[in-house]
């Protein structure tokens, strides 16, 4: 669905080749390129021109990785961009503390939502959940049909509204919530009805059963295919009702993608699972990584990429080493460590690059406390150049400003700067372990 997009970006690479480096002039021929092609990927135009000043920032300014040429420089920073907007890690649906959770699904006609209901129901049963599907449509009773088939089809329970229930919505709503609770349900799946444009009465109607359900995911369903119009509608519900969370369907047609990139950023709510078929197991879980490599659709590209980068960490591994065998090794290096470690996810990926040898013998299981790597780096950002240079004339009431700065108790700065000066004074070989055991 993404071929346009990815012979678009080809095309960018192909422009770099014969250039040495990145400059204001071949950045701008690249930038207009890059823009065309998301333009006309339907990504929206407010999206395009932020994403576009974030290439640009980056690709003059980042340091670069030596071994990529500037075309496949260019593709890296895109694919970080693109993997910033889509989020980094996969965001499951949330569950209440206390059952039932309530998901409620909206958007416009046809987007989705029942087919959606019956394929999260199925979904949530296969993971332990006791679902029960209800539809809520006040203007049309026949919806409930459709949901009560699919349900049907499941074999699983379907809470029928009756007429008399909806002329008296507030207390149809009451009823349901007090046969989900009596009958042991712990997920209520509710359906909404959708209009062709976003209309003042649909919004009231969403409202109200958002305020009497308290839902802990309101979902917007919205159509891959209809590309803008999904944005500015799922903005509209955004704003009116309030999302948690997205839900694409049709991504198995010939969508052009850009909806994708473009609600997640107007919205600012992470997309979910998206749907790929019409039938009722056509429902993926995303995973934004995976999503920004296939709009990118360069496999081999982005390969080389990866191993370009994992050749710098072990650069920066070994420039490490290589200064804690000389002592040379200052809380700055400390401090861009940490940052690294940020970046990585995990110490046990930079660390698995070490040679599993010597004083580096099983640090790659090492496991971190995120948290305590967090509060080293705040403190240490709260050091002037000076201190981390020569962390000696740290005195008491440096300390105490640091940790004010930092919003740290003055003891973490003592128990830093003690592992610190103790991690230096240490012989060679066990000093990487002290690092890592200062996480613990
Ligand atoms: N190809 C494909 N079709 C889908 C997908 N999800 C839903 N559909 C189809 O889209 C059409 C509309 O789906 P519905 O679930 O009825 O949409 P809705 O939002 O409930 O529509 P209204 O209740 O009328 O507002 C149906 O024909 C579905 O089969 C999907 O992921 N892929
Ligand atoms: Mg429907």
């Amino acid at each position: 669905m993404f071929d346009q997009l990815s012979d678009r970006l080809q095309k960018v690479m192909k422009f770099l080749k014969g250039e040495g480096k990145i400059t204001e002039k071949n950045m701008g021929e690249a930038l207009k390129m890059i823009r065309m092609a998301f333009l006309e990927a339907d990504v929206n135009y407010k999206v395009v021109k932020d994403f576009e000043a974030r290439i640009k920032e980056k690709a003059l300014h980042q340091e670069v990785l030596d071994s990529l040429t500037p075309g496949q420089q260019v593709i890296k920073i895109v694919r970080d961009e693109l993997t910033s907007i889509l989020g980094t890690t996969d965001k499951p649906l949330t569950f209440a503390g206390t059952p039932p959770s309530i998901f409620m699904l909206v958007g416009l006609q046809g987007s989705g939502k029942t087919t959606t209901c019956g394929k999260l129901a199925k979904w949530a049963r296969g993971h332990g959940k006791n679902p029960l599907l209800v539809s809520f449509d006040l203007k049309r009773a026949a919806a409930q049909e459709q949901l009560k088939m699919i349900a049907g089809s499941l074999g699983l329970p379907f809470y029928e509204m009756t007429a008399v229930q909806m002329a008296s919505p507030k207390a149809a709503l009451g009823e349901l919530m007090k046969e989900t609770r009596n009958r042991g349900y712990d997920l209520l799946i509710v359906d909404t009805a959708g209009r062709l444009h976003v209309d003042d009465e649909l919004m009231e109607e969403l409202r109200l059963v958002k305020e009497i359900l308290d839902p802990i995911e309101v979902v917007y369903v919205g159509d891959a295919m209809t590309g803008q119009d999904a944005v500015k509608s799922a903005q509209a519900f955004a704003e009116r009702i309030g999302l948690t969370s997205i839900i694409l369907t049709k991504l198995d047609g010939d969508a052009r993608g850009g909806a994708a990139l473009s609600i997640v950023s107007v919205t600012g709510k992470p997309i979910k699972f998206v749907g790929v078929g019409e039938k009722i197991d056509k429902l993926e879980v995303f995973h934004p990584d995976r999503m920004a490599s296939r709009i990118l659709g360069m496999g081999d590209i982005l390969g080389l990429i990866e191993k370009a980068e994992e050749e710098a960490d072990v650069q920066e591994a070994e420039d490490l080493a290589r200064k804690i065998r000389r002592q040379e090794f200052t809380l700055e290096d400390f401090k861009k460590q940490i940052s690294q470690l940020k970046k990585m996810g995990s110490l046990s990926g930079l660390l698995g690059h070490l040679p599993n040898v010597g004083p580096f013998k099983n640090l790659g299981q090492a496991e971190i406390d995120d948290r305590k790597v967090l509060h080293f780096e705040a403190i240490i950002n709260s050091m002037t150049p000076e201190e981390r240079l020569d962390p000696k004339i740290i005195s008491g009431s440096r300390r105490q400003r640091i940790a004010r700065g930092s919003g740290r108790p003055v003891h973490e700065v003592n128990q830093l700067l003690k592992q610190f000066m103790e991690m230096k004074s240490m012989m060679k070989k066990s000093a990487f372990q002290k690092i890592l055991s200062s996480f613990k």
